[in-house]
């Protein structure tokens, strides 16, 4: 396919750029760290979004280029912000599956001078259940190196518990469907209240992604929820810059 061949080029034709959103401590109301988002600027259909490529990138193989181009663009720019927040990088799970991932990420990091600890991968259930052994063996190293992992989009897979109580994660990201598709803010509070029970008993903090409005954010401070990301905060966008740093002073 004709998408699939430009994919392949994307990486080397410079054609990927990354966007940043927010994620705010609902406890300090302190901004504490940026999620990358990639985007594809290509030459004649303009921008794309990740859902219309990232799976394409993970059937042609070229999901290892772009990953690596990711992880490095995001520990590059980090490493000059204002100010010394987490940069969260998305790993697919063909990606977190692959040799040498922990040498990739180390090798990074030395590279980038990022500090491991301002570093926090996100990856998704189903990383971890193709190869239980090879993703605990991967999250212990990354722990060892400091740096942190969520387990994202949260309550979308099948095996959630066990999954959770048998790896190291540092944080739980409650999948935005549920912030988004509660038709009653009641509904919403009983899913947050619930996934929030099971990270206190595990002493993990929960970040609720998806908030777009006012009243959303009032569930999720009265519930005692620990982070939030959304609309509301602020939609995925450029880096944060010293501007960005002294407004949030102010
Ligand atoms: O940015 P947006 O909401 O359009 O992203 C849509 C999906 O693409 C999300 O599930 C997000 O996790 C995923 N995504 C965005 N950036 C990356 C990336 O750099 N790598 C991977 N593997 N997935 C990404
Ligand atoms: O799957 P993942 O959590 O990585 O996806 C993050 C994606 O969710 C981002 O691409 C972003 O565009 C999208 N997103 C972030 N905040 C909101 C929000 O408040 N509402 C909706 N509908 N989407 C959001
Ligand atoms: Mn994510
Ligand atoms: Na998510």
């Amino acid at each position: 396919r004709q998408l699939a061949n430009e994919l392949r080029h994307a990486v080397t034709h410079g054609e990927l750029r990354l966007l940043y959103q927010p994620q705010r401590s609902l406890k300090t109301g302190a901004l504490s760290g940026y999620e990358a988002l990639v985007r594809w600027h290509h030459p004649k259909r303009g921008v794309i979004a990740p859902d219309k490529f990232i799976s394409l990138a993970e059937e042609t193989g070229d999901i290892f280029a772009i990953g690596e181009w990711v992880l490095r663009e995001a520990c590059r720019e980090a490493r000059h912000w204002p100010v010394q927040q987490k940069v969260a990088v998305n790993l697919s799970p063909v990606q977190f599956l692959q040799q040498g991932l922990v040498d990739l990420v180390r090798t990074i990091l030395v590279e980038t001078g990022l500090s491991p600890r301002r570093l926090e991968l996100e990856i998704t259930e189903t990383a971890i259940i193709a190869d239980k052994l090879r993703a605990l063996h991967c999250l212990r190293q990354f722990k060892a190196m400091g740096v942190s992992v969520a387990i994202d989009d949260f309550g979308t897979g099948y095996s959630s518990l066990d999954t959770l109580h048998s790896f190291p994660f540092d944080k739980i990201k409650i999948d935005k469907s549920f912030l988004l598709r509660s038709d009653s803010n009641s509904q919403a509070r009983a899913i947050i209240r619930a996934v929030l029970a099971l990270g206190r008993s595990l002493d993990i903090p929960v970040l609720a992604e998806g908030v777009e409005n006012e009243s959303q954010l009032r569930i999720l401070e009265s519930e005692g929820c620990d982070e939030a990301q959304g609309y509301y905060f602020g939609p995925p966008g450029a880096a944060p810059s010293m501007e960005l740093a002294e407004a949030a002073n102010f």
